[in-house]
């Protein structure tokens, strides 16, 4: 078990200590895991290379650190509890025991189909313990697992699978979410016609639905299971090998493969864990995200096993069959600790407090917020209405790219404040910096947000492309890592992230390019161009706003066009990127170079005229036309 802080003057000791000797403060948690090998060197760094790496030359497993590690205390403890999305179908629970059986047993399966050390391997399921299951089987014979959310289209899925050259691609005849069934296989059979790498389909029954089947390809996955060994010896990895790809948007179309290795991947999860949330042995944890993305990776799956806690899974969404779907879970398995996104909150406020104040949730202790900015009406809602007004909130700063939580509160230790983050954790050094790079120290400043010290959860390259991992986040201001947020540090130091500056919107908490969705707008025929802007939105943080320039000869057939430019997003994107609202126009605020100038289309949105400088506009008349078809 890591170290634990339970004290502000701990926290500011350990902070300290983890700026004065990184290496000596990374070490002694590190120290705490099981190692076949220790490292020789801490930490070896260069953030103009750029290059990072920890524990060299340790050798390890981070399932053994997970199973064989917590075994012989933990065998009959849950691990996984699953809770289905029909409240009425019965809930699963795996101990320790038993998830490591399982795992062992489908680590037999990947290897018997040839799957070794270093090979990726897709998985493209539900919220279904399988998927843990997966993830953790992938990583006991040292090959990557790379996770694409449910949610995404076939083309979204090819692209991952092909950039990543998977080989094995594991999805499940459908997922449950709400009153939908989502048709899992037929997407990916869809996917697979444009992905010749892949040479075998693991398909998990979970819906029962008829299935397209191809006997050469498809294997259902109880078949593989029955008769695998549960024993399978962990492969011996290196620290820095690859344990995941998780792919994340970023600022130009193609989606990025954030890469994360093994060994500081696990201490950083584990540590940010345990003193984030201040879990107790015994307790019993609920995150609700979404495992498809970084918050269920670090949060649903490593760092509470790898702290041998009991983690709550949930297949279903918060208003099915009601809105109180989540406070009955908390009821039913008295969660202490519950780790949700701010668009959760906000869209369960506005169903009414009669749906939570009828129950007590007696068992509740500290309640967590990740993804996006947390307004104060949210924030008061949570503590007073969730949390009763007795449980403190975390609102955990992180990113894909940092593996972990980097600034938050330790739950009852750091004194909150709503729509803030506060304080760095150990080991993590924000600063923040003008648009020309210069440094600004001191209280109540605002500027870009970069990191000048390394942590051990950091990804340490894009998959394939090292090039564009420095352009990311290495160039903006170089000697830095630079997270693509805003922010403002107040009079007693505490952080408030602003949102992203970059061409990345937030929706619901899920992180999208806006060039993505651009170009999925622009294949449409009629379609010569387009912008894509977020804008307030009540529910969702941010909303999709599109600018689309289309022939004057559409005008009566715009609701028809609206309709198939939405359906196109969500075909080659995913639902979620589907444009809110579509404004048609006959052109965009264009620079004599040709860009075109976002900060106007962001100020529309918002209401506001105040454009700033347009001198170097070649068609500012466009933007009274702008403003005059802006639909509110
Ligand atoms: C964990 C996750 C990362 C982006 C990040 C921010 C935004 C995340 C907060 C937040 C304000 C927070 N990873 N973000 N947490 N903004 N307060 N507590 O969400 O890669 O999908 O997104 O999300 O803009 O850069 S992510």
């Amino acid at each position: 078990m890591v170290p634990k802080i339970s004290t502000l003057s701990g926290y500011l000791y350990e902070y300290q200590k983890s700026v004065a000797n990184p290496a000596g403060f990374w070490s002694h948690i590190a120290e705490t895991f099981y190692w076949h090998k220790p490292w020789t060197k801490t930490l070896e760094w260069d953030f103009h290379k750029p290059e990072v790496k920890w524990f060299l030359n340790g050798q390890l497993n981070i399932t053994e650190n997970i199973f064989e590690r917590h075994l012989f205390l933990r065998a009959k403890q849950p691990a996984i509890i699953w809770e289905p999305n029909d409240p009425s179908e019965p809930h699963r629970v795996l101990t320790y025991e038993e998830l490591y059986e399982e795992v062992n047993r489908f680590a037999n399966v990947l290897k018997s189909l040839g799957v070794k050390k270093g090979d990726r391997v897709a998985m493209y399921l539900p919220m279904i313990p399988e998927l843990v299951i997966v993830m953790l089987a992938t990583a006991r014979i040292g090959a990557i697992h790379s996770i694409v959310f449910a949610g995404f289209s076939a083309k979204a899925l090819a692209e991952r699978i092909n950039d990543a050259q998977a080989k094995i691609l594991i999805t499940a005849d459908g997922g449950f979410r709400g009153t939908k069934v989502i048709p899992l296989k037929q997407t990916a059979d869809e996917a697979i016609r444009s992905t010749p790498i892949v040479e075998k389909t693991i398909v998990v029954r979970r819906v029962g639905q008829n299935i397209q089947w191809n006997d050469n390809r498809d294997l259902w996955w109880h078949d593989l299971m029955k008769d695998a060994s549960p024993r399978c010896e962990a492969e011996i990895m290196d620290a820095e090998d690859p344990l995941f790809i998780l792919y994340t948007s970023g600022s130009t179309g193609k989606p990025k493969g954030v890469l994360h290795t093994i060994g500081g991947y696990m201490v950083y999860t584990a540590y940010t864990f345990r003193n984030v949330f201040q879990y107790r042995d015994g307790d019993v944890y609920f995150c609700a995200a979404d495992i498809g993305w970084i918050t269920g990776h670090s949060y649903i799956v490593y760092g509470p096993l790898l702290e041998g806690a009991t983690s709550v899974m949930f297949e279903g969404i918060p208003t099915y069959p009601k809105p109180d779907r989540y406070w009955q879970i908390i009821e039913k398995y008295g969660v202490n600790e519950f780790y949700t996104s701010p668009t959760a909150i906000r869209s369960l406020l506005a169903k009414g407090e009669e749906w939570v104040d009828k129950y007590e949730m007696p068992t509740l202790r500290v309640l967590g917020t990740v993804g996006e900015p947390i307004n104060e009406e949210a924030w008061h809602w949570y503590h007073d209405h969730v949390g009763k007004g007795r449980c403190p909130i975390v609102d955990t700063w992180w990113q894909t790219e940092t593996g972990g939580i980097m600034i938050s509160p330790l739950a009852g230790i750091i004194p909150t404040k709503p729509a803030y983050a506060t304080l760095p954790l150990p080991g993590v050094r924000p600063v923040i910096v003008d648009n020309e790079g210069k440094k600004l120290y001191g209280k109540n400043v605002e500027g870009n947000l970069c990191i000048e010290f390394p942590w051990p959860g950091m990804a340490r390259t894009l998959w394939g492309d090292h090039e564009r991992y420095k352009q990311a986040y290495f160039s903006a201001f170089p000697g830095l890592y630079f997270t693509g947020d805003g922010v403002k540090r107040d009079e007693d130091g505490y952080y408030r992230i602003l949102g992203r500056i970059d061409d990345v919107i937030n929706v619901s908490g899920h992180r999208l390019g806006t060039a993505e969705i651009e170009n999925a707008l622009n294949e449409h025929p009629l379609v010569a161009e387009s912008a894509v802007v977020g804008y307030p939105h009540p529910i969702k943080g941010q909303g999709i706003y599109a600018f689309v320039v289309a022939p004057e000869k559409l005008k009566g057939l715009d609701d028809e066009l609206r309709e198939s430019l939405r359906k196109g997003v969500a075909k080659l994107i995913s639902p979620i990127a589907k444009p809110d609202k579509i404004q048609f126009v006959s052109g965009l605020p264009k620079t004599r170079s040709g860009k075109i100038m976002r900060r106007i289309l962001r100020k529309i949105v918002q209401g506001s005229t105040d454009f700033g400088d347009t001198s170097t506009l070649t068609n500012p008349e466009i933007i009274e036309e702008l403003i005059q078809g802006y639909q509110k």
